[in-house]
């Protein structure tokens, strides 16, 4: 008689991801899309071709189409929190950090009147939230070389609260797929997806080296996205939004990379 084989039903595990084997796979998918991306430029297609592409936000659409395939790779892959920027001792923080853009800082900002308003997409109820009521959360500092596309970085020592931690704090439903940002008078914006907000490095910071924020450092409250350029560290936070669909963003409407990842 045949015995038919048995049939293993227990569940496989979730392919479990060591941080070592993270940064190998960041590194061959980086390797991969810049031979790509030299492949398309070459020869193969050329200059010329690529010049008689139709742009989209800026860019020749080829070209658009590596930073969108890039852009879903952030997505899926290159968030994971196990991701982090590298950390520095403070004594090598700039004692006087420079800044660099103040598109929405124009408005007086009086403290006890300024607000955070975590908006839900669409009929829900919205909550605001004090600043008082942001500083008796836990503090978290972060030492890290903040980069702007620009081509300058400089180590900065900040503090604040993680963003993932107000989310808790307030119940903040995080299943949605980003997260939007505005200054109080909208005229800055940037979009992130859900991961890098609730990164762990990812802050609400109201600290820049031990004491509180310049106005041009974004007072009384900014983002502090250590996986992202520059562009995506917002001074000045007035509303914070919830939605799966893909916030504006002020530098992606300029033709820079909507993920802006690091
Ligand atoms: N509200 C607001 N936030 C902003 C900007 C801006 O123009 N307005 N510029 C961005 C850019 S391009 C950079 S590099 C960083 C600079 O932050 P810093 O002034 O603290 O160096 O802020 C980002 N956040
Ligand atoms: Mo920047």
């Amino acid at each position: 008689m045949q015995t038919s084989p048995k049939l293993n039903l227990t569940p496989k595990p979730a392919p479990s991801i060591t941080p070592e084997q993270q940064k190998t796979v960041n590194r061959r998918t980086f390797l991969g899309f810049a031979t790509l991306g030299l492949g398309a430029l070459s020869g193969v297609l050329g200059w010329n071709w690529l010049r008689s592409q139709p742009e989209k936000d800026g860019v020749y659409a080829p070209l658009r189409s590596v930073l969108e395939a890039n852009g879903s790779l952030n997505e899926n892959v290159l968030y994971s929190n196990t991701h982090l920027a590298p950390q520095y001792p403070r004594s090598m923080a700039a004692a006087d950090p420079r800044t660099n853009g103040e598109v929405g800082l124009d408005e007086e900002v009086e403290l006890d009147a300024w607000k955070l308003t975590i908006l839900p997409p669409k009929g829900g109820k919205s909550l605001e939230i004090s600043f008082a009521d942001i500083a008796a959360l836990p503090k978290t500092e972060l030492v890290f070389d903040f980069k702007c596309v620009e081509g300058w970085s400089e180590i900065q020592h900040w503090g604040g609260v993680r963003l993932s931690e107000v989310f808790r704090k307030y119940g903040i439903d995080t299943d949605f797929r980003y997260v939007g940002m505005a200054t109080p008078d909208k005229k800055y914006y940037v979009g992130l997806e859900m991961a890098s907000a609730l990164h762990p490095q990812t802050l609400l910071a109201y600290e820049s080296n031990g004491a509180e924020l310049s106005l041009e450092q974004g007072y009384p409250l900014r983002l502090i996205v250590p996986m992202k350029y520059g562009i995506k560290n917002i001074k000045r936070i007035g509303t914070i939004t919830l939605s799966n669909e893909r916030p504006p963003d002020y530098w992606a409407e300029q033709g820079y990379d909507y993920h802006a990842g690091l």
